[in-house]
C-alpha cells in the first residue's frame, strides 16, 4: 500500500498570511490530504512556519520584541489561524526547532564531506552603526543607471537592472538609514550546484507528469545554468554552522527551510515516539508518494535547490514525486502584500465569515492555469449562487417541507423510479470525474464537479416537485423527499474535503456520525437508499447566509477595492 506524504510550502513567520498565501499552498494541500484520507489512504500532512532570515529579524525589531519571542508568538498566531480555517495538518512545526537545527547541520556536513560545499571569501557591506552585515537588499541608495533614489542593493525597482550593493551611489542601511557603511570580507559556505546540475536535470526529466507551470520553471533555471550559491549568512538568527572558523554564521534560510519538511516530521514523531516513525517517511521510503504544494515563486527552490541538497547527501532521502504549483491570486489586479498590508488577511477573513465561505470560494477560483483576481463582487457572487442558492437552499427547503408534511423523520412509502435511476447514473458519472480531478489535483475542475453534484439536488426536486405531488400522490412526495435527504447525505460526504464545517453540521442535522474517512464508494443509486424511512433529522440553521450589496460596499471601503 502506498503511503502519502503531503507538504504545504511553509508560511513565512513575518505576519499573518493573506488569502493569496492560503490558496497558494495551505488550502489546496489540505483539500488533497482530506480527500485521500476519505478514500482510506494513509496520509501524513506536514506544514510549519519558516522562521529564519533577515525579514524575521526586522519584523521582530519593528514589533519591539526579541526575535525568539516574536517567532514563538507569530507561530501561535499562524497555528491558531490554521485551525480556524480547518487546515488538517498532522503537524504544524517550526523551522527554528532543535530537530531542524540537527538535520540542517547534518545535511551541511554531508554535502561538505561529499565535496559539494566549499569555503569562499566574499566582500559584503557592513553597517557599523547597526553592527551587522547587510544583505544586498538591505542596502539602499541611488541607482547609477537611472538615478532612482530608493534602489535596493540587489536590483533597481525603477529600471529593473540588477545591481551590486557597491554600485549604489550614496548607499545607506535600509535597517537604520545609517550611511556609515564599509565593505568587509567574510568567509562563507558555497553549495556547488554546478556539480550537481546534470543529476538534477536527469531527475527533473523523469517527472513527465508535473504541471507545465512547474517543469517549465525548473527547466528554465537549469537552462540558465546553476550557479554555486552562498548558503551561509552573517546573522545571529538561524541554524548555526557547526564548522570550525564559521562560529558566527548561520545557514541561509532557503537552505534550512525545505529541510524543515523532514525535521517537522521528526517533531511530529518526537511527540509520540512509541507510535510514530519519522524516518520511514523520508529515508528509503519507496512506498511513499510525496506531493508538495506551493506558489510559483517557490518552485525553483523545490525543483532545483532542495533536490540538490538531497542528491548531494548521497543518501536515499525521499524526493518529491509530484509538485502542484500555483499562480498568483491578486487583489483587484494588484498584488496581495504582507509588508504593505494590502488585501485580505486570514485574520480579517475569519472575523467576517466562517471558514467554509472562504475555502469554497478560494478553491473554486484557484489561480491554477493563470493568475486570478479576488474581488468582493466575485466573492459575493460565488457564495450567493453556489453555497447559498444551490447547496444551502436545497437542504433547507427540502427538510422544512418534509418536516411540515411528514414530521422530522424520513417518510416511508412509494418506490424509486426512472427519475431516481437517472439521478443515480448522473451522480455516478460526476463522481467519477470528481474523483479523477481530486486525484490529479485539478482543483477548479474538481470544484466544478462538486457544484454540478449540488445542482442535481435542486434539479431533482424541481422535477419531482414533492410540493405539488403531495396533494395528489403523497407516496410520490415521500419517495422524492427520502431521496432528497439521502442526497444531502451524499453531499455532506462529498463536500467534506472542501467545506468540512458545513459537512459536519449536515452530519449532525441528519444524525449521520460522519467521520473523515467516509466516502461514497460504489454505485450512487445504492447510496440514494442508505438512510431508511423513519430515520430522524433536525432542520439546521441556514447553512450559508447571502452576502448583500451593502456588505460588498462596506468591505470594499474597509479593505480598499478597485481604487
Ligand atoms: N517561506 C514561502 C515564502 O515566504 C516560503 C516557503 C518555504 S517552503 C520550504 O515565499
Ligand atoms: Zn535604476
Amino acid at each position: 500500500m502506498t503511503r502519502h506524504l503531503i507538504t504545504s510550502a511553509l508560511p513565512y513567520i513575518n505576519g499573518v498570511k493573506h488569502l493569496g498565501n492560503l490558496i497558494g499552498s495551505m488550502l489546496p494541500s489540505d483539500l488533497y490530504a482530506r480527500y485521500l484520507r476519505a478514500r482510506g489512504e494513509e496520509v501524513l500532512f506536514i506544514c510549519a512556519t519558516d522562521e529564519h532570515g533577515t525579514p524575521a529579524e526586522l519584523a521582530a525589531r519593528e514589533a519591539g520584541q526579541a526575535v525568539e519571542e516574536f517567532c514563538a508568538e507569530q507561530h501561535k498566531v499562524q497555528a491558531d489561524l490554521g485551525e480556524a480555517f480547518n487546515l488538517s495538518f498532522d503537524h504544524f512545526g517550526r523551522s527554528s526547532s532543535p530537530q531542524n537545527k540537527e538535520l540542517t547541520q547534518y545535511f551541511g556536513n554531508k554535502l561538505r564531506e561529499n565535496g559539494f560545499i566549499e569555503e569562499r571569501v566574499t566582500r559584503q557591506v557592513y553597517s557599523i552603526e547597526d553592527e551587522r552585515f547587510l544583505p544586498d537588499r538591505y542596502v539602499e541608495g541611488t541607482c547609477p543607471h537611472c538615478g532612482y533614489d530608493k534602489a535596493r542593493g540587489d536590483q533597481c525597482e525603477n529600471c529593473t537592472r540588477l545591481l551590486d550593493p557597491t554600485d549604489l551611489l550614496e548607499p545607506r542601511s535600509a535597517v537604520s538609514g545609517s550611511t556609515n557603511l564599509e565593505v568587509r570580507e567574510s568567509k562563507h559556505l558555497f553549495l556547488l550546484q554546478s556539480k550537481l546540475a546534470d543529476e538534477i536535470r536527469t531527475w527533473v526529466n523523469k517527472h513527465a507528469d508535473w504541471p507545465v507551470l512547474v517543469s517549465s520553471i525548473a527547466l528554465k533555471w537549469l537552462d540558465e545554468g546553476l550557479h554555486d550559491r552562498g548558503i551561509t549568512r552573517d546573522l545571529k538568527w538561524g541554524v548555526p554552522v557547526d564548522m570550525p572558523g564559521m562560529e558566527d554564521k548561520v545557514y541561509y534560510v532557503w537552505f534550512d527551510a525545505p529541510i524543515e519538511y523532514i525535521s517537522a516530521t521528526k517533531e511530529w514523531a518526537d511527540e509520540d515516539p512509541g507510535n510514530r516513525d519519522w524516518k520511514s517517511w523520508w529515508y528509503e521510503a519507496d512506498d511513499v508518494r510525496y506531493v508538495q504544494v506551493m506558489a510559483k515563486d517557490n518552485v525553483p527552490f523545490h525543483t532545483v535547490t532542495f533536490p540538490g541538497t538531497e542528491l548531494g547527501s548521497r543518501e536515499p532521502w525521499k524526493m518529491v514525486d509530484f509538485i502542484k504549483g500555483f499562480n498568483w491570486l491578486n487583489y483587484y489586479g494588484g498584488k496581495f502584500s504582507t509588508s504593505q498590508k494590502r488585501g485580505i488577511f486570514m485574520s480579517d477573513a475569519i472575523e467576517l465569515l466562517p471558514a467554509d465561505y472562504w475555502r469554497y470560494y478560494l478553491l473554486a477560483n484557484a489561480p491554477e492555469s493563470s493568475d486570478a483576481s479576488f474581488t468582493w463582487d466575485g466573492f459575493a457572487g460565488t457564495v450567493n449562487k453556489d453555497l447559498a442558492d444551490t447547496l444551502g437552499n436545497f437542504v433547507n427547503r427540502a427538510l422544512k417541507f418534509c418536516a411540515s408534511k411528514f414530521g422530522n423523520e424520513i417518510p416511508e412509502g412509494g418506490e424509486m423510479g426512472a427519475l431516481e435511476k437517472k439521478l443515480g447514473e448522473d451522480l455516478n458519472a460526476r463522481l467519477a470525474s470528481y474523483n479523477a480531478n481530486m486525484q490529479d489535483m485539478q482543483i477548479r475542475k474538481a470544484m466544478q464537479d462538486l457544484r454540478a453534484i449540488w445542482v442535481m439536488g435542486n434539479e431533482y426536486l424541481t422535477e419531482a416537485a414533492p410540493w405539488t405531488a403531495f396533494k395528489t400522490d403523497p407516496e410520490a412526495a415521500a419517495v422524492s423527499l427520502r431521496v432528497a435527504i439521502n442526497l444531502m447525505r451524499i453531499f455532506a460526504i462529498l463536500s467534506a474535503p472542501v467545506i468540512p464545517l458545513t459537512s459536519q453540521r449536515l452530519s449532525e442535522a441528519l444524525k449521520l456520525n460522519l467521520t473523515a474517512e467516509d466516502w461514497i464508494e460504489g454505485d450512487c443509486y445504492e447510496a440514494l437508499q442508505v438512510l431508511p424511512a423513519g430515520h430522524g433529522f433536525d432542520i439546521p440553521e441556514v447553512l450559508f447566509r447571502k452576502i448583500s450589496d451593502d456588505d460588498v460596499a462596506a468591505w470594499e471601503t474597509r479593505f480598499g477595492g478597485a481604487g
